[in-house]
């Protein structure tokens, strides 16, 4: 690993820093000098005036009124965490990338997931696109996948950003609202300019409430170029797929979830990391040669549509591991500086206007959020590949540069000296480019409606519904009936149908539906049902609610069973005092009702006994738990008096267990009034309900 001045830098840097960690040693002010005594200030008596001489004091305030630094201007609230990629087999045909050529070597990542609008300590589950930004530590140098969870944007030109993200952002005068796209400039924005409507239509879908960081899909979004080693390009769309598969939140959940915990994505990564259940992805790749270029009917060079997997399928070409969480949240997550242009030999750009612009804003945006040019000596930013350059002093220089800094030298021996043509170095792609200076957006991007349609219809029955009801939300929220109204009409373009429901729902008149736009075929790739991942449920969290008289029975066997399957499982009762089974045992409590929700888990489990579980009883935590879940579609499982509290709810039309039924299995709720411990088929029916993770269709709770 090197530093701009040695070739063991980072190494050294290591032990820099545990050095001075403060609980390695006594305390010390920055100078080194042994502290005896930080609780008091030194003052002239005990009630007097405070001392200008206390330096110690002095120092700690100092220190203390620096601790912040900007935000990012966008992606504020993140979260990161290390690992490593492999890819599967030799990409040689495509590209030289060398971390893309050899199985058998692992690249060790960086990686930060996001939100878009929110500043810094604003809640995770939001209505926002996520950032899934990563950095390959390659033997060639560092390079930055800088890719989001939907595979396009908003805008096809980055001089249109500034415009989308003051839009977008808390309003000037009074900074509301925060972490939210409901409110009048977005839409008033949106309205105006039609571009947006694919992403938006990824926004008002389930996409925008991913459950995890863990189970979403990432996008590079952007055409880019591979380039082999003779120099032929093949155009290029990189995509993240989790081996847990894609699933989402509903947004009623989202909401509750914004307070009861505002960590919840980043708490479920640090923790998933802690336990040993490392997230995984597969990267794949769309690839079309060059002289396809104009084979599509839109442009390849416009962030704003994707290439449908259909067209082009994705092909897998290595894996992601994230296996180890920062130490310290600001020296890593909050330094660590992405920067579109940070490529390697084999990998280069197009003419994308968005991506061209991102070249420039990143590094910009670094110099003036990490205080000046040198950011790239902070450790979560070096590249483990030498760096020797001219660059010299500024802000926070860590490095101590010897003998010359200009090219060409005679006195430093030449060095540091040009590889050869043709070597190691990184050679930007030869593409003839003709044209006048123009200020015009190509008319090939003109078309806005197509792909958000292509979307639209993609979609299976439930998600269709989820993203009409979005809509009916975040613009029943915009006090501009104008705006809503503008917006239905652009509706109208998309999908006749979707725009008469939205404008039902926020009382502006139906547009006429003619102009609709024509969809020849869908896209199944799109909708998340076609996402499952492995069908595994490691690491759902299951709750048990349990009482004093739980059926000892049941519970051990689906419980070990759950756990065996790698679901987290807890058991929660009205306070934390162990329940007594059937069985005259204790058992623990997790946690208890109050300080949790039913948004906080995956699915819930009932199970039996006299007074098995509390909602039994009435126990008013538990039944707003079973409701709650019920309504959110997920996953409930009953057994003996277990299903009593299901029935007592009133689900009209349900099929639940009764005496002469034995397991019932009804979109994701089951249902054993059998007695004894739980049966196969009953654990067996209800790690399905898990794995499908969301069940649509339950008929309304009367009760
Ligand atoms: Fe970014 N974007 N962006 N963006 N972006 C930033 O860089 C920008 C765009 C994305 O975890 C900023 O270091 C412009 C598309 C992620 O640190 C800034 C344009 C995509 C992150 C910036 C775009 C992204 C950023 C803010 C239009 C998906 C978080 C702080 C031309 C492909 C990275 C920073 C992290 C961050 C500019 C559009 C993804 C200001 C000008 C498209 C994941 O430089």
């Amino acid at each position: 690993m090197g530093t701009p001045s040695d070739g063991n830098g980072k190494q050294r840097q290591r032990e820099a820093y545990h050095a001075e960690d403060p609980a390695s040693g006594p305390l010390t002010t920055d100078q080194g000098v042994d502290v005896d005594h930080t609780d008091d200030s030194l003052t002239v008596g005990e009630r007097g005036p405070t001392l200008m001489e206390d330096f110690h004091f002095r120092e700690k305030l100092t220190h203390f009124d620096h601790e912040r630094i900007p935000e990012r201007v966008v992606h504020a609230r993140g979260a990161g965490a290390y690992g490593y990629f492999e890819p599967y087999e030799s990409c040689a045909e495509f590209t030289r990338a060398a971390f893309l050529q050899d199985p058998s070597v692992r690249t060790p990542v960086f990686v930060r997931f996001s939100t878009v609008q929110g500043p810094r300590g604003s809640a995770d589950t939001v209505r926002d696109v996520r950032g899934f930004a990563t950095k390959f530590y390659t033997s060639e140098g560092n390079y930055d996948l800088v890719g989001n969870n939907f595979p396009v944007f908003f805008i096809q030109d980055g001089i249109k950003f500034p415009d989308f993200v003051h839009a977008v952002k808390p309003e000037p005068h009074n900074d509301i609202p925060t972490g939210a796209s409901a409110h009048d400039t977005l839409w008033d924005f949106v309205s105006l300019q039609p571009e947006t409507l694919h992403a938006i239509m990824w926004l008002m879908s389930d996409r925008a409430i991913p459950r995890s960081y863990r189970m979403m899909q990432g996008f590079g979004v952007h055409t880019f170029r591979f380039v082999n080693a003779e120099g032929r390009g093949t155009f290029v769309k990189f995509h993240w797929k989790p081996k847990l598969g894609a699933h989402s939140l509903v947004w009623d959940e989202a909401q509750e979830c914004q307070g009861r915990d505002p960590d919840f994505n980043r708490r479920d990564l640090w923790l998933a990391i802690e336990a040993g259940e490392y997230p995984e992805w597969e990267l794949g790749v769309q690839l079309v040669p060059e002289e396809d270029e104009f084979a599509f009917d839109f442009d390849l060079l416009d962030a704003t549509k994707i290439i449908p997997e259909e067209q082009v399928p994705v092909r897998p070409i290595g894996r992601m591991v994230l296996d180890r969480n920062p130490e310290n949240f600001f020296a890593e997550t909050e330094q660590v500086a992405f920067h579109t242009a940070n490529v390697v030999p084999g990998i280069d750009f197009t003419n994308d206007p968005l991506l061209q612009a991102r070249n420039f804003s990143y590094l910009d945006t670094q110099l003036i959020r990490l205080g000046g040019p040198n950011f790239a000596q902070i450790p979560v930013n070096r590249p483990v590949a030498p760096v020797r350059t001219n660059h010299r002093d500024g802000y926070h220089q860590g490095a101590i540069h010897r003998g010359t800094n200009y090219f060409p030298n005679s006195l430093g021996g030449g060095c540091p000296a040009h590889v050869g043509a043709g070597g190691s170095a990184f050679t930007h792609y030869t593409e003839r480019v003709d044209g006048a200076t123009i200020r015009r957006r190509s008319p090939s991007f003109q078309d806005h409606y197509s792909q958000a349609a292509l979307f639209w219809h993609s979609m299976s029955g439930w998600e269709q519904q989820h993203i009409v009801a979005a809509f009916r939300f975040e613009l029943g929220k915009v006090d501009a009936r104008a705006v809503r109204a503008r917006t239905v009409e652009q509706l109208a373009r998309v999908n006749g149908e979707l725009a008469a429901q939205v404008a039902r729902g926020v009382g502006v008149p139906e547009p006429s539906a003619e102009q609709a736009a024509q969809v020849k075929q869908v896209s199944p790739a799109l909708s998340l049902q076609s996402l499952r991942g492995d069908g595994s449920i490691r690491t759902r969290q299951i709750a048990v609610l349990v009482a004093d008289g739980v059926d000892a029975g049941q519970l051990g066997s689906v419980r070990e069973t759950l756990a065996a399957e790698g679901a987290v499982v807890e058991a929660l009762a009205a306070t934390e005092e162990p329940v007594t089974g059937t069985d005259g045992q204790s058992y623990t409590v997790d946690r208890s009702l109050p300080t949790v929700a039913s948004v906080l888990y995956d699915a819930v489990l009932l199970p039996g006994g006299p007074t098995g579980t509390p909602a039994v009883t009435g126990d008013p935590d538990a039944v707003r738990f079973v409701r709650s879940a019920y309504r959110h579609g997920k996953p409930i499982g009953a057994l003996g008096s277990g299903v009593g509290i299901l029935s007592a709810l009133e689900p009209e039309g349900l099929r639940l267990s009764t005496e002469f039924h034995h397991m019932i299995s009804d979109r994701g709720v089951v249902t054993d009034t059998a007695p004894g411990a739980a049966h196969t088929d009953f654990v067996r029916a209800f790690v399905a309900a898990i794995a499908a993770h969301r069940h649509w269709g339950r008929p309304p709770l009367r009760c």
